[in-house]
């Protein structure tokens, strides 16, 4: 047992992303910046969160927002500069908040200087990259992207090089020796200047064992060969060894595709690679294997991932949204009626499961998807090569717009909702992403001044998370869930909880335990002992 000295500081955290550029623009350009985050650190602080998880600020054409960069240290001048920067790491340490940086590995942009000098021809930056000289009269293999389409693409010198996501993101070549003391570089560099580590990109298919043809698959052919790779487990465990053992690092993989056995070999802690995975299969409850093909969500199935994966791993990194995926409230609650109590039975669920819970920006106010008027809205790269991809199909433009409005990353990318102004306090400009209508009833500054709203909920829970020893370090347990009601229990040494979430928008008869309602969304229901009112989550304590 770590004592409180030796403790992880990540333990106990509640982690809350940011996108930069959808999340508070402070010179009116329409884009969100640094100095617009370090305008709402006291909002972060005053809402509880320990540290932020903050999505790429580096130089980048902006091809992926973000995700694709073309200098690891420097700052993308629409965000702000290297000053900017610091001074977002020092004012945040000032207020008892980390910085963790979201570090892409798996690729940079094809305007990198590297990528650049290779197409340039130069042998050293080549090998830098995939490069491969055709098969016949297509790619070297028939390996798909993440983005739809091929992985290859040829250069202007006949060529082609590998991308697992847009052509604008060529994957590097981790054999490479070079390429390890490059990044292990750019990791220290950051670490130096004072972030708490790192949200690491894709980084269980970072390693390609070898460029064949994969078994063709309805999608992502080719990911035997890089998936959990034994050549990526090395490599992270050197990056755990050389870098981030010498710091108090937090190191959270974003790994696509996991089980929670792959899972528990890249974060258990004696094998000291990551200390926590993000993992995709609650995402994905309602996709049919695709995500833009959609099937009904059932709770029931929700709460069965949620189980095994609380049971497979110590320390899961939960979430419900974040930059990639539709916001919660749209993908498991209810956007009418229920909208608040659902926001709130979320909020709860996320915050009592065991594990390290992330908050997405403008989720603790119940942000909807967008309310996009059509294809021409959305900004997105995927979106848009999906859009290709599925024009090469034949599908009609009615199918395309409804599959990929439903679906599109787009939908939390929209700007946060500050205040019912025409700018939503987020800009004083032109906003880079149309910002959504329901502004006007969900944002901070109305939702502040009322007691009751979702964000004083979160702000509550947060901290009842806090003072809870069971909450923060308890074990856990299912105890039932009947009808679409995920009833678990979390208990430490001298504390027992029962947690009961209604998932469903109906009244549902649960067996009661425990003595005490000490929590929930509903607090006129302390009597109401048998039945949960549609979406209600309650705490409840018990004797031991
Ligand atoms: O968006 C997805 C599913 O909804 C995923 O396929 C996603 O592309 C995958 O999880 C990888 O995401 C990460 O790397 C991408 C970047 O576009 C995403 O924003 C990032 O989170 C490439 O760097
Ligand atoms: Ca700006």
């Amino acid at each position: 047992m770590a004592t409180s000295s030796t403790k992880k500081w990540w333990k106990n955290a509640v982690i809350y992303q940011i996108y930069p550029r959808s999340f508070c623009d402070s010179n009116g350009d329409g884009i969100g910046d640094i100095g617009g985050i370090i305008s709402k650190l006291h909002y972060l602080k005053d809402l509880g969160v320990d540290a932020i998880w903050l999505s790429p600020v580096y130089s980048s054409p902006g091809y992926d927002n973000g995700y694709d960069i073309s200098d690891y240290k420097d700052i993308n001048p629409d965000f702000g500069t290297m000053e900017d920067m610091e001074r977002l790491i020092s004012r945040a340490k000032r207020l008892g908040i980390k910085i963790i940086m979201d570090l892409v590995i798996n690729h940079t942009s094809d305007h990198h200087e590297w990528f650049q000098k290779a197409l340039a021809g130069d042998p050293k930056y080549r090998d830098y990259y995939y490069f491969r000289e055709g098969k016949g009269h297509g790619a070297p293999n028939n390996w798909g992207s993440f983005f739809g389409g091929k992985a290859w693409t040829k250069t202007e010198s006949g060529d082609y090089y590998l991308h697992l996501f847009s052509k604008r993101q060529p994957d590097l070549n981790w054999h490479n020796p070079d390429v390890y003391e490059e990044i292990t570089d750019i990791m220290r560099f950051w670490l130096d200047k004072g972030v708490a580590g790192f949200r690491c990109d894709v980084i269980n298919i970072i390693y390609k064992e070898s460029l064949e043809n994969g078994i063709k698959r309805f999608s992502l052919t080719g990911r035997e060969h890089y998936l959990n790779t034994e050549g990526c487990h090395e490599l992270i465990q050197r990056f755990n060894s050389e870098v981030w053992s010498k710091y108090k690092t937090f190191i959270v993989g974003e790994t696509v595709m996991v089980t929670p056995d792959d899972a528990k070999l890249l974060s258990d802690e004696n094998r000291k690679e990551l200390d926590a995975v993000f993992f995709f299969e609650h995402m994905d409850v309602d996709s049919r294997g695709i995500k833009w093909f959609k099937k009904k969500y059932r709770p029931c199935k929700l709460i069965r991932i949620l189980d095994k994966w609380q049971e497979a791993l110590e320390v899961p990194a939960n979430y419900f949204e974040n930059h990639d995926q539709i916001r919660s409230v749209n993908h498991f609650g209810n956007t009418g009626k229920y909208w608040e109590k659902s926001a709130k039975l979320l909020c709860g669920l996320n915050l009592s499961l065991r594990g390290v819970p992330f908050i997405y920006e403008g989720e603790e106010i119940g942000m909807t998807n967008a309310d996009f008027r059509g294809l021409r809205d959305i900004k997105d790269i995927e979106s848009y090569n999906i859009n290709q991809a599925m024009k090469r199909l034949l599908f009609v433009h009615s199918v395309r717009r409804k599959l990929i409005l439903q679906t599109t990353r787009d939908n939390a990318r929209t700007p946060v909702q500050w205040d019912s102004s025409e700018g939503a306090g987020f800009t004083t400009g032109e906003p880079w992403i149309k910002i959504n209508a329901n502004k006007s009833y969900i944002n901070v500054q109305d939702e502040s001044a009322d007691e009751n709203s979702i964000l004083n909920f979160y702000k509550k829970m947060i901290e009842f998370r806090k003072n809870s020893q069971a909450l923060a370090e308890g074990n856990y347990r299912r105890v039932a869930s009947p009808n679409d009601v995920y009833i678990f229990t979390r208990e430490s040494k001298d504390e027992r909880l029962y947690i009961y979430c209604n998932l469903t928008g109906f009244t549902k008869a649960v067996e009661f335990y425990g003595d005490n309602i000490i929590f929930g969304n509903y607090p006129e229901s302390k009597w109401e002992k048998s039945y949960l009112k549609p979406y209600e989550f309650r705490i409840v304590a018990s004797n031991i």
